[in-house]
């Protein structure tokens, strides 16, 4: 079979998924989960766009590196993927940090999270590692990133984006030249380089990367044996590969339009706020009713949305809003709002901007408008938010967006599901 066709390329691909960080940025939201299993758009966990992506691009051997409050995400992982369990070489395999290589310390960075899982990745021998973090929104073909780092024999591809220079501050950001070769590379640099030919860009890394495999190999038993390094992929192993090998920049641009694609890195509640609010648009740019690009997940088994009337006769409604399924609104108002499953919303109230997420409950008589209110919450009767930031601080979360986020730590509620 010829080497050159994409599908060859693919199937000898191993995706390692970096699932192990804390987000610490979500505040509440990451307290007892990891942020790749953050609940997102409606139905989906953060994780499942990474993960759609590989499946969707063909490549289907796939290990997820966790380390972080993982409960939540294994629980989602074996739910929603565990029928990927090995039939046909395809697999979703997780790798929880194991002290196998060194027993002394957990994943100490990115790069170390890879190395202490070496011996499992040699003995699967793969031609390419594709390298992901599980904790980004968007729908990308990995295998015509793949593609383009074999056509360019390139050892290492860094997948990158434009983005403002405040922006760029919280990125690893590269110099390339006129070939797409990456020629320098700074981690999170206080003044970033702008992109030659603009006056107010920078060319990001999205922190994805495609390696073959022997090169990875050999550069992470180097790092292993470097004193001083923090073991990290941005701020260790790249700088110290770029003069000698071919580090080649794969620019993330939509294949019709040639623009940049919708890609989103929802590490801070208000642009956690911002992109779910976003899918509520008519034309949003992150299209999840795509057949041609399904994102896959573990859904509850849920009747549909319900929306009915209450005891006195007093419509329940939503307008300009996504409602999940086993939803019931009864006598209340939504507006503009994004409701997860099986959420209820009581007579006389009004949510306003505001996400939902499963199992929460919402009491009668409340006024709520831009927050996010935590799963399995209980609002009690007559609750308002959003009218008055300084009183609700006292209480709850706010953002510097002006983003009330509610947990039910915070209204001193005990969980009742597991
Ligand atoms: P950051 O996102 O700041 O920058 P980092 O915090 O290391 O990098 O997280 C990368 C991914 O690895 C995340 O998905 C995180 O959950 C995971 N991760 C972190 N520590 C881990 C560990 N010990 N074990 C397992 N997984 C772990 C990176 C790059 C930048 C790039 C941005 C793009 O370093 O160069 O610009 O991503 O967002
Ligand atoms: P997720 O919303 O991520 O699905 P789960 O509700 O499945 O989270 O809970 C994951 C684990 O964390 C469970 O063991 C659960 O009891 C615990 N947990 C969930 N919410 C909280 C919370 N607010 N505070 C402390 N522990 C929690």
């Amino acid at each position: 079979m010829p080497d050159h066709l994409v599908s060859h390329l693919t199937r000898n691909t191993i995706a390692l998924i970096l699932a192990g960080g804390r987000g610490s940025r979500l505040m509440n939201m990451t307290d007892w989960r990891a942020k790749p299993a953050v609940p997102f758009g409606g139905k989906f966990r953060i994780i499942d766009f990474p993960l759609s992506n590989c499946v969707n691009s063909g490549i289907r051997k796939i290990g997820i590196l966790t380390q972080y409050k993982a409960d939540s995400l294994i629980r989602h992982l074996q739910l929603g993927w565990g029928f990927m369990n090995g039939e046909f070489g395809e697999y979703v395999h997780i790798m929880p940090a194991q002290q196998r290589h060194s027993e002394d310390s957990w994943y100490k960075g990115t790069a170390d999270a890879v190395f202490q899982n070496i011996d499992i990745l040699r003995a699967r021998n793969p031609d390419y590692v594709l390298v992901l973090a599980g904790d980004h929104i968007y729908k990308m073909d990995y295998a015509a990133m793949i593609a383009d780092h074999v056509a360019r024999n390139a050892d290492l591809t860094i997948g990158c984006i434009e983005v403002s220079l405040q922006e760029a501050t919280a990125f690893g950001v590269m110099g390339v030249d006129e070939n797409r070769r990456v020629r320098a590379f700074v981690e999170k640099p206080e003044n970033p380089p702008v992109m030659p030919g603009r006056t107010d860009t920078a060319l990001a890394s999205m922190g994805i990367y495609v390696f073959n495999a022997r090169f990875l190999f050999e550069q992470l038993i180097k790092d292993a044996d470097t004193p001083n390094t923090s073991h990290d992929f941005g701020k260790d192993i790249i700088p110290s590969v770029i003069d000698k090998y071919l580090v080649n920049a794969y620019p993330f641009l939509d294949m019709q339009s040639g623009l940049q694609s919708y890609w989103r890195d929802v590490g801070t509640i208000d642009a956690y706020f911002e992109a779910n609010m976003e899918l509520i648009g008519v034309k949003p740019d992150l299209n999840l009713y795509d057949q041609s690009w399904p994102i896959w997940t573990y859904q509850d088994q849920t009747p549909p949305a319900k929306f009915v009337f209450d005891d006195d006769n007093r419509r329940g409604y939503a307008v300009d809003s996504m409602v999940s399924g086993g939803c019931i609104i009864s006598g209340a108002s939504v507006r503009h709002s994004l409701l997860f499953s099986n959420v209820r919303v009581n007579s006389f109230t009004t949510l306003e901007n505001c996400i939902v997420l499963p199992q929460a409950n919402i009491g009668r008589n409340c006024r709520i408008k831009r927050a996010i209110i935590e799963k399995g919450c209980e609002i009690p009767e007559g609750t308002v938010i959003g009218e008055n930031l300084a009183e609700d601080a006292k209480k709850y979360h706010v953002s510097p967006g002006g983003i009330v986020l509610v947990t039910p730590d915070m209204l001193g509620q005990k969980l009742h599901f597991v």
